[in-house]
């Protein structure tokens, strides 16, 4: 989810976020914190906006102007699904939040974001799984335009798992999904500027109903990957590349013990060399995270402790380089976690 994530210019949707306990009581005044990646280890939370993300609220990252930045958005779900963006400043998030869409991804939607067009500025993709649909609205650098533009039919429909990279390279983003049944299957489709091509699969046994994939560029050649984390008492993490033919190769296990539950898994690329790497945050913020090493197929790092109570179960958390270092941060939205979880 829940990558965000920048890989070559693309922003990916972090899909990923942490589930709220029913006693979900401290961090819910919407402030959003941003932890950066040091060396080895992530800072301490500086707070970039003091009220953006609450309840059910939905929010991720991705630069909406094109200034080379991450910016913020929230998605308002509910009946209005109202689209408010902040805009990255340098040291925060501009002050209010301002309104870049009247209507998208309303309640039972899953929205995401991703450069669709290739302009350098991220735009707005949303899943409609009860009937297969993806809807787009492209960011003009000021809004997101294009009401109920309807990309793609017959995709990621029911428990499917969909999620956004450019999975051939070319710069604009595309749309995956999980089919997380039994068969397995990973079905993508193309960007063509304006529209998504027909699905195609692209692997016919990754990621089984219970795991957690999630996509990322892990050998850094520009092409997003796929990942699968196990979880459970197993914690297992497969990737396959994305190849040239279109399509992903061979599942390899590129890790034997990471994120194990109730643990929730996410990308980026931590130490800036250019390949995403692996990060989990226990239920008592211990943030480990594991560094990409595609020469010898793994992520290396076991138990390698990135920062300590860096969240806790009642916050949405997403990766994105909000600092512009070229490493991934963690953005931590006080939100009281309400939001429902696919
Ligand atoms: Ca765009
Ligand atoms: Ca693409
Ligand atoms: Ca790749
Ligand atoms: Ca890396």
């Amino acid at each position: 989810m829940k990558r965000m994530t920048v890989l070559a210019g693309v922003t990916l949707a972090a899909l990923v976020i942490r589930m709220a306990p029913a006693h979900a009581a401290p961090d819910t005044d919407g402030s959003v914190y941003v932890n950066a990646a040091a060396v080895t280890g992530f800072s301490a939370g500086e707070r970039w906006h003091d009220n953006f993300c609450r309840g059910a609220d939905w929010c991720l990252t991705g630069d909406f102007n094109g200034d080379g930045r991450k910016d913020i958005v929230r998605f308002e779900q509910g009946d209005g699904a109202d689209v408010y963006v902040a805009l990255n400043q340098g040291l925060g998030f501009a002050d209010t939040g301002y309104k870049w869409h009247e209507f998208f991804s309303p309640a039972g939607e899953m929205p995401a974001v991703g450069d669709v067009n290739h302009d350098g500025k991220d735009d707005i993709i949303t899943f409609a799984r009860s009937r297969g649909e993806v809807f787009v609205a492209v960011s003009n650098g000021a809004r997101f335009v294009g009401t109920s533009q309807n990309w793609l039919t017959g995709f990621a429909r029911g428990n499917a798992t969909p999620a956004v990279g450019d999975f051939n390279g070319d710069g604009c983003a595309d749309v995956l999904y999980f089919s997380n049944d039994g068969n397995a299957d990973v079905y993508v489709s193309l960007s063509t500027g304006s529209s998504f091509t027909s699905p195609r699969q692209w692997h016919g046994d990754f990621s089984r109903v219970g795991e957690t994939p999630s996509v990322g560029d892990f050998n850094g050649d520009g092409r997003d990957d796929v990942v699968t984390f196990a979880g459970g008492n197993n914690a297992t993490v497969y990737v396959a590349l994305a190849l040239p033919s279109g399509r992903f190769g061979e599942a390899t296990r590129w890790h034997d013990w990471f994120a194990p539950w109730p643990e929730v898994p996410s990308v980026g690329d931590f130490n800036g060399d250019g390949k995403d790497d692996i990060v989990t945050i226990s239920p008592t913020g211990d943030t480990y995270v594991a560094l990409a090493d595609p020469t010898h197929s793994q992520f290396y790092g076991l138990g390698w402790v990135w920062a300590r109570g860096l969240s806790d179960t009642n916050d949405q958390w997403v990766v994105a380089d909000v600092t512009g270092d070229n490493k991934a941060d963690i953005v931590n939205f006080w939100s009281n976690g309400l939001r429902p979880v696919p």
